[in-house]
């Protein structure tokens, strides 16, 4: 049991449940108009999942400062809290995903925690960014491609070692993104450089058990600032080649140029057989790792479009893991967690919407004025009494933020966690 009261779920008086109930029956009746059955995407909607990250539930910050709030969790176990009622609210993040050393723990103990919330792992994440306290070589200059081989094989060791945990906890994939790269121009060669990453990966990936799956995640820059070894989704793909069918790209939304075409590279990946899931998260300006759908909603509306377009033409293999990773630096990270984890859930059921045999026809005719109003036909429907009835009947909230606060969780959880200091490193 976390500390939401269920009863305060059920709080949610019945004045709301019956506005809720006219306003599936009334949206109900439209789709009807337009052939869709609405228990049928309510059902899709229901059945789909995008996991937490362990790091978003503490307070993000940026290099000049961070803000933290009151009842930061301590740590791991404190974060699976926080986490599990995101879960109990929203009833869409079965799925908690690890950042290791930050959620080191023993793997039983673990377990049976998020056993007991009713919680499940994601991938794992290693870190080969940061230095760690009695680390024998350091990062400064790179891990995975350091020119040292000690240094190489230290963060091969690491994965390796979250590998290890991620079998114990059940986890099915360990999900690589490294900080490698350069400030100067000829501080490193790039051939050699890539060619030090392929071999540490090849190590790795030799690792990685039969029934899982190797991410590796592209981001143009930061921390290094002139060249990043996998810098985009062509270096990504060439990786994922070279490695092997269990190897696939990690597609988040921030790690690219402003005003890259993001879904036509989700259908390349798709295409090819190698888009092995995301990060989810919003910009304006680079990796800003705001919450998702907060910016752009349409933007993530068309990426769900191109996973549609993929389910319905059940593409062979096709299951790209889903996840969240923000940076929570003004708000309360539970709310904000819980608001995007709606925000997808939001775009997956309006790209359900979307007429596909009418938008290839338009697309065969050279018609681009209907084929792209068929796509805003379905971004503009409101479909929050879909998600909102998923979410009652799954024994969630209708108003997850509303039932949160009259909870008095973090007030609650402020009094037993006095000396938090923070969660993870604070970095995405
Ligand atoms: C890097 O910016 C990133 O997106 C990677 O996924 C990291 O694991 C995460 O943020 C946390 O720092
Ligand atoms: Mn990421």
């Amino acid at each position: 049991m976390t500390m939401i009261e269920t009863s305060l779920i059920a709080g949610e008086n019945e004045a709301r449940l019956s506005d809720l109930k006219r306003d599936y029956q009334t949206l109900g009746e439209k789709l009807d108009r337009r052939g869709i059955a609405i228990d049928a995407v309510k059902r899709k909607v229901a059945a789909y999942g995008v996991a937490v990250p362990s790091w978003g539930v503490g307070t993000g910050g940026t290099r000049f400062a961070r803000f933290p709030g009151a009842g930061e969790p301590r740590g791991i176990f404190d974060k699976l809290e926080d986490c599990a009622v995101i879960n109990e609210l929203t009833r869409a993040t079965p799925n908690v995903s690890l950042h290791i050393p930050w959620d080191k723990a023993d793997p039983a103990v673990l377990k049976g925690k998020a056993e007991e919330l009713g919680l499940g792992f994601d991938a794992m994440n290693s870190n080969t960014f940061q230095d760690q306290a009695g680390q024998a070589h350091s990062y400064k200059f790179g891990s995975l491609t350091h020119t040292d081989a000690a240094t190489r094989q230290q963060a091969i060791d690491h994965n390796i070692e979250c590998i290890e945990l991620g079998k114990a906890i059940g986890s099915k994939a360990l999900t690589i993104w490294i900080g490698d790269g350069s400030n100067f121009p000829g501080q490193t060669n790039f051939t050699r450089q890539f060619e030090r990453y392929l071999q540490s990966a090849k190590a790795i990936y030799a690792q990685i058990p039969a029934d899982w799956r190797l991410f590796t995640e592209h981001k143009m820059y930061e921390p290094a600032f002139y060249s990043t070894v996998v810098q985009d989704w062509g270096t990504n793909y060439m990786i994922a080649q070279e490695l092997g069918e269990k190897a696939y790209c990690l597609v988040d939304l921030g790690h690219h140029a402003p005003n890259v075409n993001i879904e036509m590279i989700v259908a390349r990946l798709i295409q090819f057989g190698k888009l092995g899931g995301f990060h989810f998260n919003d910009s304006k300006y680079g990796d800003d790792d705001l919450d998702t759908g907060s910016i752009d909603p349409y933007r993530l509306f068309l990426v769900f479009n191109e996973l549609v377009d993929a389910e319905v033409r059940n593409v062979a293999g096709f299951d790209p893991a889903h996840m969240l990773d923000q940076s929570h630096n003004v708000t309360d990270p539970i709310e904000s967690l819980m608001v995007s984890a709606m925000e997808v859930q939001r775009a997956y059921a309006q790209a359900l919407l979307v007429d596909r045999v009418a938008l290839d026809g338009y697309q065969n005719d050279n018609d681009p004025l209907m084929a792209t109003a068929t796509l805003k036909a379905a971004f503009r429907t409101d479909v929050e009494p879909i998600l909102a009835m998923a979410r009652l009947e799954a024994g969630g909230a209708i108003d997850p933020v509303g039932a949160y606060r009259a909870s008095g969780y973090r007030k609650k959880v402020a009094q037993i966690r006095p000396e938090a200091s923070g969660a993870g490193g604070g970095i995405v």
